[in-house]
């Protein structure tokens, strides 16, 4: 008799059916410049399901107030719309407890509010941040910022040539200085996908601390916070098929219990008199004034679609192969180089040509009605160790097609003739 486990571990991975899921994202079926839409540029922001866009309308036209405040019907059906939205959150990436889930404006926010609290708090003169090469500005720029303010230093992990983090200098790099690692779960230009479970146990065993920017992770697989064990974890609704305007800062509830606030504000105070204030317990303490509501309630609509999927293997199964044939395509063409070539990584794809400045390129491809993003990619330092300015980067979901990979390498050979190569 075989177990349940190994009969799940023989069984294919249903495929998920894309046209299917297609037809539940209304805007992949408009037309640009007189071209059905190819959209490539998923790591930048994902389209939303209709579910998503059916509970913003009726949070709007039927419930809309505001929250935390109300004695009355709609404030309190706001509220508990909001407050099970960070269940929903909690449940999906598998907290502990939902005092642990901050809603926040995104990535960014969640980054500069660890720096702001828990950075003045722990950081001090001396003392030392350890950041990735292939961090994105938003794990950057806030380390810098607070290193500058209290005479810290940033130390930094170096990338290998296949985009990967040098694994031996990280352990060399995690010092008695160490105050805490911030670290890039999945990277948004190489697609990277690093070995994050490990290196929090290493830190772990140094009791360093570990932020994980999980923006690029979320919408492609199972992110499990309790099995991770980190201490922070960034994201941001808008790259994971929800709205605009909402993401997620969780911090394991014993750093948030002891943090000072972020800002100041309505809603994040038990009392307040002229000379001082004192301050909700978490997460409340951490969400000063009138959040976004209803992006918060539409983000918990695409975390339940997302549900619905029944686990990641599949759209993992899916985008595995768009990767696959797209990196072939690529392969075939000539005079393409690629960055980010690691065994580990999620469907994105981040090369120069011989033939066309990515710009030049990026213009092309749009007039070819398919959506890529050309530039730095929010990560100069990245660009720098590989010694270009700026990529084509062609990112890629779970509602794209092997028919649209193909036509984006068409488009690309294509693009070789037209610019004289
Ligand atoms: N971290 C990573 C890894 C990201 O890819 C991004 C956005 C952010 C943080 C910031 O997210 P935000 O929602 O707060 O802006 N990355 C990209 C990108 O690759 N192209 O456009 C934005």
């Amino acid at each position: 008799m075989s177990t349940l486990e190994e009969v799940r571990a023989s069984s294919p991975v249903a495929p998920i059916d894309v046209e299917r899921v297609r037809a539940d994202f209304p805007l992949l079926e408009r037309s640009v410049h007189g071209k059905p839409l190819v959209y490539l540029d998923n790591a930048a922001s994902a389209q939303k399901p209709r579910v998503v866009l059916e509970r913003l309308q009726r949070f709007y036209t039927e419930i809309n107030s505001n929250v935390h405040r109300g004695v009355h019907a709609l404030s309190q059906a706001a509220t508990e719309a909001y407050e099970g939205a960070r269940e929903t959150v909690r449940r999906f990436l598998n907290a502990g407890d939902v005092s642990e889930i901050v809603f926040v404006r995104g990535a960014t926010e969640a980054i500069n509010l660890v720096a702001s609290s828990f950075g003045r708090q722990h950081v001090g003169a001396g003392d030392e941040v350890l950041i990735t090469t292939m961090e994105h500005h938003s794990n950057i720029v806030p380390w810098q910022l607070l290193c500058e303010s209290v005479g810290a230093h940033l130390t930094v992990v170096p990338v290998t040539d296949s985009g990967q983090l040098d694994l031996e200098a990280y352990g060399n790099l995690l010092t008695e200085r160490t105050k805490l690692v911030a670290l890039v779960h999945v990277s948004n230009t190489l697609g990277t996908v690093n070995p994050v479970k490990g290196m929090v146990a290493l830190a772990h065993e140094r009791d360093i601390p570990v932020l994980l920017d999980g923006a690029q992770a979320v919408p492609h697989m199972k992110v499990d916070l309790q099995e991770l064990d980190c201490d922070f974890y960034a994201l941001s609704s808008h790259k994971a098929f929800g709205p605009m305007g909402t993401g997620v800062l969780y911090g394991k509830h014993k750093w948030l219990e002891s943090m000072p606030p972020y800002q100041g504000g309505g809603e994040m105070i038990l009392s307040v008199q002229l000379d001082k204030s004192t301050f909700r317990e978490p997460p409340g303490k951490f969400e000063a004034g009138t959040p976004s509501v209803a992006a918060a309630v539409g983000f918990a609509a695409a975390l339940e679609y997302l549900e619905g999927f029944g686990g990641f293997d599949g759209i993992i199964a899916h985008e595995t192969s768009l990767l696959a044939r797209a990196t072939h395509g690529l392969q075939q063409i000539g005079g393409v180089r690629l960055f980010g070539t690691s065994t580990c990584k999620a469907a994105v794809l981040s090369f120069v040509t011989d033939w066309a400045h990515p710009h030049d390129l990026g213009t092309f491809l749009d007039q070819e009605g398919i959506a890529v993003r050309t530039g730095h990619h929010c990560t100069q330092p990245l660009m720098k160790r590989f010694g270009v300015p700026a990529t084509t980067r062609a990112s890629f979901a779970f509602y794209n097609s092997l028919e649209e990979v193909d036509t984006f390498v068409r488009a690309l050979e294509a693009s070789r003739e037209f610019f004289g190569a």
